[in-house]
């Protein structure tokens, strides 16, 4: 099998919510068809991919609530999506929000997927890492309720797939480098990776000038130490008047952005992705097996714990 697949990156600008889940698909297989037509096999579409992002709205109402997610995937609305992707032979990562009931109890995540060049389900990851809060909180411009509107996923996992070992990550899990290294350690040659990012934070409005170095920072610096490739998709532009950053690309192993978005709209990036590459990293630099020292990092742990005060330490706190 060939270690080369090529990706699209498959941004997409604002949902906005007037939008129907059926204007929305539209859009993805549009993206699906010209990626085909492209030679592309896999497309990776943003996170929360099938509607606008409401976790900046503080809901009450379940039924209000209920309508962005989805209870059964494929369902109604997205089935298409699994049928072109299965007739085009072209596989794609997707993030939603998921209603599942397990044991009886009603739960709520943010979920991506990943769908085989067949158009059958690889994997389904839940996000680890859920920014923002639980509670409403008025003084906001606008909320980021996602600690309210989800419960955390548990684990970092990869699958066999597009001939390699396939990783999936959201949004806010890309800032952590335990999302990589969990991944890494497990031997992920390309990490899959959707976001909705907001221009402005609130808590932190002196960060976002720094919204795009940061984006690309995080996920150059994790695609370099753990030797994969990072593929990284963008909800983008002015959704609800929401400003959300695009920046969409694809990193190579090395950690340089092979291809980017340039607008903040529906929009491809392309790149040849040559898995093999990896292991130039994995088996050099970032030789898990030989220059890691988890012995050490355990002791530090341990040392910052029996570690006494220092007494002046003590006298001034
Ligand atoms: N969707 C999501 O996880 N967004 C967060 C916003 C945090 S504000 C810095 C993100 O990490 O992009």
């Amino acid at each position: 099998m060939s270690r080369i697949i090529n990706v699209a990156a498959a941004q997409l600008g604002p949902i906005q919510r007037s939008d129907t889940r059926r204007d929305v698909v539209e859009r993805l297989l549009a993206h699906l068809r010209q990626a085909h037509a492209m030679g592309c096999q896999l497309v990776v579409f943003p996170e929360l991919a099938l509607t606008t992002f409401f976790p900046r709205w503080y809901m009450e109402d379940p039924a209000e609530i209920d309508a962005f997610y989805e209870s059964e995937m494929p369902g109604p609305q997205t089935r298409v999506l699994f049928e072109t992707a299965r007739k085009l032979g072209i596989g794609f990562y997707l993030g939603y929000a998921e209603l599942a009931i397990e044991h009886g109890v009603k739960r709520r995540f943010n979920t991506s997927i990943l769908v085989g060049q067949n158009g059958e389900i690889i994997g389904k990851y839940r996000k680890v890492h859920l920014p923002g809060h639980a509670e409403h909180e008025p003084w906001r411009a606008f909320q980021h309720l996602e600690k309210h509107y989800f419960e955390p996923g548990e684990s970092f996992d990869v699958w066999r797939g597009f001939g390699g070992l396939m990783g999936m990550a959201l949004c806010n899990d890309r800032r952590w480098s335990e999302t990589y290294r969990v991944m890494g350690l497990q031997g992920a040659e390309m990490i899959l990776l959707g976001y909705n990012t907001p221009v402005h934070n609130p808590p932190a409005p002196e960060h976002d000038d720094l919204s795009m170095f940061h984006n690309h920072l995080v996920m150059q610096a994790g695609a370099y130490q753990n030797g994969t490739w990072v593929v990284g998709v963008a909800k983008a532009g002015k959704e609800e008047g929401c400003e959300m950053i695009g920046g969409s690309c694809i990193i190579a192993p090395s950690g340089e952005i092979v291809a980017a978005c340039s607008t903040k709209g529906d929009e491809l990036a392309i790149a040849r992705c040559d898995l093999d590459l990896c292991l130039s990293y994995k088996s050099t630099t970032f030789n898990f097996e030989r220059h890691r020292r988890p012995e050490a990092y355990g002791l530090i742990t341990e040392r910052r714990g029996a570690v006494e005060p220092a007494p002046e330490v003590a006298i001034t706190a």
